[in-house]
């Protein structure tokens, strides 16, 4: 029997769904078949006509699963550290009068344009490893440091190689709308007009964009401009995503709603006009504790208001140099939960169910049920609340992608990270 057709059997496990109504099944079991899931649910129940298509057998040991994990907002994607601008920043400086000084976001754009597409690889490429080995299997990157036609397409380019490199799934966002390059200065609306009418056309047919984000700021672009680009985005069909309510509230999330846009992301400075916009559009509050941290601010995003709209919240990285650097989906967890408030339970849904819904890919991932994608986590866990607990500490034991085991071991001996500490020899 062919891969396609023979069915697996994941026994012994305990399988935390995240569905809706975030079902769990202790003991549970998982069949998958030609990369998809063919049935979940309690052990006892498995139907005996399906137990008799199974092929393999494979023991989880009493390990939980979720959902492989999914980060829907990385700059993953960018050459060089801005490390030098960190430490100005822990002087005192701050984060918007840098960017006003020709520094930040400007600073990676200028490494990422003498990048070479694979030095850009090469980069990009550890950083990507790091979120594989917490157990995320699809993420989200997003263009945005190259502001050339040529260097936003090699951005894009990098983030497709990548997904055909590692087992893991790559949305790709096209964000050349995050900053106003030097070639177009003083003229943002100039720069909209030719993202929208020449480069987001041209890189779309390349196949190269799967979404369209903009960074709606004091810092970045107005609302009337992120308008004209999501307008030129519907006219190729294209979902939306907003920066919004990062560092100012300027209108951004009540505008991205009018557009129903997948995602409004960072929302610190939002609050209850907003949230209501959002519930209204069934757009997702993606949330980014990272870079809230990194920035050392102190206004937090409006969870309760988001909470009582019944908002979608999805938490992920913000990977990137300059507000949030670091690769781990685990700390951005963690923060959400100690640092924004979010209950153990809206911390797991936010890495899966809602991520899915923040990338439109519900119907696909972020679930465990029949007919959703095999990708799942297998982890050394007591409780899936432990994914909100630990800071710093990785208890991803397996990852499987398409009905595959793409990295670590199912037994707990052989567990990835549970290497036999050498003893020293004397
Ligand atoms: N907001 C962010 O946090 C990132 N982009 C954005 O619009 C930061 C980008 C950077 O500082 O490089
Ligand atoms: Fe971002």
């Amino acid at each position: 029997m062919s891969s396609e057709e023979r069915a697996r059997l994941w026994m012994n496990a305990r399988i935390a769904t995240c569905d809706e109504a975030m079902t769990c099944f202790e003991p549970g079991a998982l069949v998958t078949r030609g990369g998809r899931i063919s049935w979940v649910g309690a052990a006892d129940q498995l139907p005996w006509e399906l137990r008799r298509e199974v092929g393999d057998t494979l023991n989880l040991h009493g390990a939980w699963v979720t959902p492989g994990l999914i980060d829907c907002h990385t700059h993953l994607v960018f050459a060089g550290t801005r490390a030098a601008e960190y430490a100005r920043r822990l002087r005192g400086e701050s984060y918007e009068d840098i960017a006003a000084s020709g520094g930040g976001i400007l600073t990676t754009v200028r490494a990422t344009r003498a990048a070479s597409e694979e030095q850009l690889l090469t980069q990009s490429a550890p950083r990507l490893e790091s979120l594989l080995a917490e157990g995320v299997t699809t993420l989200e990157v997003k263009s945005g440091y190259g502001l050339t036609l040529a260097d936003e397409a090699k951005m894009l380019r990098v983030a497709r190689r990548l997904a055909q490199l590692y087992p893991v799934r790559i949305v790709t966002s096209f964000l050349a709308a995050h900053m106003v390059p030097p070639e177009f200065a003083g003229q943002p609306d100039a720069y909209i007009d030719t993202l929208a009418k020449q480069w987001l056309p041209q890189l779309h047919g390349s196949g190269l964009v799967d979404g369209v984000d903009i960074f709606c700021d004091r810092i970045g672009f107005n609302a009337a401009q992120a308008g004209r680009l999501f307008d030129a985005a519907a006219a190729l069909s294209l979902p939306v995503h907003m920066h919004a309510e990062q560092l100012a509230n300027i209108g951004g999330s009540v505008l991205a709603s009018r557009y129903h846009a997948l995602s409004c992301d960072h929302l610190e400075w939002a609050g209850e006009t907003e949230a209501a916009a959002l519930a209204r559009a069934g757009t997702v509050a993606v949330l980014l504790p990272v870079a809230f941290y990194g920035l050392a601010e102190t206004h937090r995003p409006p969870i309760a208001a988001l909470r009582s709209a019944e908002v979608r919240m999805a938490v992920a990285t913000d990977c990137n140099p300059g507000s949030a650097p670091g690769a781990s989906l685990l700390l951005a967890l963690n923060m959400a939960a100690r640092i924004f408030g979010l209950t153990a339970e809206e911390v797991l849904a936010g890495c899966t169910r809602q991520a899915a819904h923040a990338l439109g890919l519900q119907g696909e991932i972020g679930t465990l049920a029949a007919g959703q994608r095999a990708d799942f986590a297998v982890w050394a866990f007591g409780t899936p609340e432990e994914l909100a607990y630990w800071s710093g500490f990785n208890r991803c034991r397996a990852v499987v992608v398409a009905g595959e085991l793409v990295r670590g071991s199912l037994t707990p001996a052989g567990a990835a990270g549970a290497k036999q500490i050498p003893r020293q020899a004397h």
